[in-house]
């Protein structure tokens, strides 16, 4: 087998983004796009040369094709092994504990997440450290600035490896051990939860709904959840991962997984819903009538986390990312724990998680996580509310009302604004940062301005600084207004605009939030100038 080094020229716009680097797929399947971001990735961190890596992904269209090449060249850059999910599949949560458990060099991930797939849609690329969690900061902006530089890339000449068998074998020089991707993943969760006491709520006619929307958590839900917890069967749908999602959007939120909804908003609704993303790290989860949102899942887990085995010692600390709601603020507070905010993306838990500040960390985008691995994890969230459940024996809706009783409600909503063109979507965010410094002390749409700035970072462990984090104006009684421009779009630019309203009324914890927000709302409108800007009637997506 002979290594070819191929000249190449650098590609524009190789720039990853919150989450790795993510295109259409056609644009991935450019001749040299891939080759050139993987080798990137090898030079960026030192070669691959006696390296190991984890390698796999969310199934999407070109995952098989992709996962072939990134083989080829991880042997042809001298690579000492690589450890494949059958199939080229992992979760992403699954990745992070292969890395973690077989103290790998790294891992390439290959998915665009909760973003569509198919030969028009997304791919994505994703390098993990050594510690499972996404690359820094630092890390991936050196792996940008090869892809500026790069002249050639290696490549074994070798015909395809057999990914469907689970075993060893070699590719040149390098070894390949093809692994069952849910495996090690299962043994992870039943050393955290207490599957006895879940496989005893399924026992007892305790009932639920999985919806893996056609991804990758598919395999790994009804393996633990119909399998070794006994669920029956049909408890998870569209539990066949495929390439395109079933044509769907693989995004657990009340607009992409309607039909969930819709199940658990009916007469005869289960009493447990939940769904994830494309690849596995996000979760949604709704009670019998009842949404629970995402930053108030990640407060919930945090109040009752010592319900659970792993965690029955307390929590070390919690972290959210900054346009999460401050729910969890409250928690914490009242255990007494420390608390961090830090900016969107789960590359800026990794540091807190490894130097044991953090024990629990969350996004309002339906991702929650703990020191577990070094990712936010879906299926991971679902059994810890199972755990919760099955020791409170409480629906979840008591369990909200209780929680709302003794912390108060953050009301929040997000409304994102989607392919919204790039200029006009920058424009908007100037025009809101010139007004930042004269915001304080304004009364906008009767509210009252507190403070307002851009959020800027500084890590504790390593002191980097990360700046430009997203617009904010807090709001005298707790309300709060965040805007920031998506890094994980393909089209045009998203706008997110994250509303938050604090209540402590114990006879207003059941009001609508999107009403519950009228005046944050408002003052959105009034800061932002949102519908002329971006000359929209309303947002594309509310959660
Ligand atoms: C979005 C979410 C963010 C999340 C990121 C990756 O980023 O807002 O919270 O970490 O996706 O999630 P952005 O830049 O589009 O707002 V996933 O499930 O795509 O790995
Ligand atoms: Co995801």
């Amino acid at each position: 087998m002979r290594i070819h080094t191929v000249p190449t020229q650098p590609i524009a716009g190789q720039k990853p983004g919150t989450s790795g680097l993510r295109k259409k797929t056609p644009v991935f399947m450019q001749p040299h796009y891939l080759e050139n971001f993987v080798q990137a990735i090898f030079d960026g961190t030192g070669g691959a040369a006696g390296k190991t890596y984890v390698l796999g992904g969310d199934g999407r269209y070109f995952n098989d094709r992709a996962a072939q090449v990134i083989l080829r060249m991880a042997a042809a850059n001298g690579a000492a092994k690589v450890i494949v999910g059958r199939n080229a599949l992992l979760s992403t949560p699954a990745a992070s504990n292969l890395i973690r458990q077989r103290g790998t060099d790294g891992g390439i991930i290959m998915s665009a997440s909760h973003n569509p797939g198919g030969p028009n849609e997304d791919f994505g690329v994703k390098f993990n450290g050594p510690n499972g969690g996404p690359a820094s900061e630092t890390v991936t902006e050196t792996i940008f600035a090869v892809t500026k530089t790069l002249t050639e890339y290696r490549m074994l000449d070798a015909q395809d490896v057999d990914l469907s068998r689970l075993g060893s074998s070699t590719l040149g020089a390098m070894a390949i051990e093809v692994v069952d991707p849910v495996a090690d993943y299962e043994a992870l969760m039943a050393s955290l939860f207490d599957f006895d006491k879940l496989r005893a709520l399924f026992a007892g006619g305790f009932r639920m709904r999985f919806d893996a929307m056609h991804a990758v958590t598919g395999p790994y839900a009804k393996a633990i959840l119909e399998g070794t917890l006994g669920a029956p069967a049909g408890t998870v749908v569209n539990a066949e991962p495929s390439p395109d999602f079933g044509g769907g959007h693989p995004d657990p939120n009340p607009i992409w997984a309607k039909t969930l909804m819709d199940t658990m908003y009916a007469e005869d609704a289960p009493d447990f819903g939940a769904a994830s993303d494309g690849d596995g790290d996000r979760n949604m989860i709704v009670g019998r009538h009842a949404y629970v949102t995402p930053s108030d899942s990640l407060a919930v887990l945090a109040a009752n986390a010592t319900l659970v085995p792993a965690y029955a010692g307390g929590l070390k600390g919690v972290a959210r990312s900054m346009p999460t709601s401050q729910a969890v603020d409250r928690v914490a507070a009242q255990l007494g724990i420390a608390c961090y905010e830090t900016p969107t993306g789960w590359k800026f838990f990794g540091n807190l998680l490894d130097a044991g500040r953090a024990t629990l960390c969350g996004e309002e985008s339906a991702g929650t996580g703990s020191d577990h691995v070094r990712e936010k994890d879906g299926l991971w969230a679902v059994l810890f509310w199972l755990n919760i459940l099955a020791e409170r024996k409480a629906p979840v809706t008591q369990v909200m009302a209780d929680h709302w009783a003794r912390y108060g409600r953050n009301y929040y909503s997000r409304h994102d604004y989607e392919a919204v063109d790039s200029a006009a979507a920058n424009a908007l965010m100037d025009a809101v940062r010139a007004q930042i410094e004269g915001l304080p002390g304004r009364a906008v749409a009767g509210l009252t301005v507190e403070a307002a700035d851009e959020f800027a970072y500084d890590d504790p462990v390593d002191g980097s600084r990360s700046e430009g984090q997203g617009l904010r104006v807090m709001f005298e009684g707790g309300g709060r207004l965040v805007l920031r421009l998506s890094g994980t779009g393909t089209e045009g630019a998203t706008l997110r605009v994250y509303l938050e309203a604090l209540e402590n009324d114990p006879e207003r914890m059941a009001l609508d939030p999107q009403l519950a927000l009228g005046d944050v709302i408002a003052a959105a409108e009034a800061i932002a100038g949102i519908k002329a800007r971006t000359g929209r009637g309303g947002p594309d997506v509310i959660t």
